[in-house]
């Protein structure tokens, strides 16, 4: 039965695009980025799940200059922010930096004010 012998295969192949990772999901929304603080180990793997319910960005220009990132999921970021329509979901995968605080925010007008801001705080 060579067909159940290549499935295992396939799914390999799959996991294999890039490299498996604790996920975090964080959700945008009016006017909030849950979790705040995200904390992360020094060069372990994540997956951040961006969740929005609304028009949103993601900002965290200095964070994401740090990390080790797979070219796809870096072409997503301009200039430092991801911008999210409400339903749309992002995943970025990364590893962690060495330890240090990053803060991240919705740059959208008063967004940050009104809550939209937080920090990555690595160990
Ligand atoms: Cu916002």
């Amino acid at each position: 039965m060579p067909l159940p012998r290549l499935i295992p295969l396939a799914l390999l192949a799959l996991t294999a695009a890039a490299p498996a990772g604790q996920r975090i999901d964080v959700a945008l929304s009016n006017f909030a980025i849950t979790p705040a603080t995200i904390q992360l180990t020094h060069g372990q793997h994540y997956v951040l799940h961006l969740s929005s319910k609304g028009g949103h960005s993601f900002a965290a220009k200095a964070f994401f200059t740090t990390v080790t990132m797979p070219p796809a999921d870096r072409a997503r970021i301009k200039d430092g922010k991801i911008e999210l329509k409400g339903g749309e979901s992002v995943d970025l995968h990364f590893t962690a930096p060495g330890p240090g605080t990053w803060p991240f925010k919705c740059t959208h007008f008063l967004h940050a004010s009104f809550g939209m801001t937080g920090k990555f705080v690595v160990r």
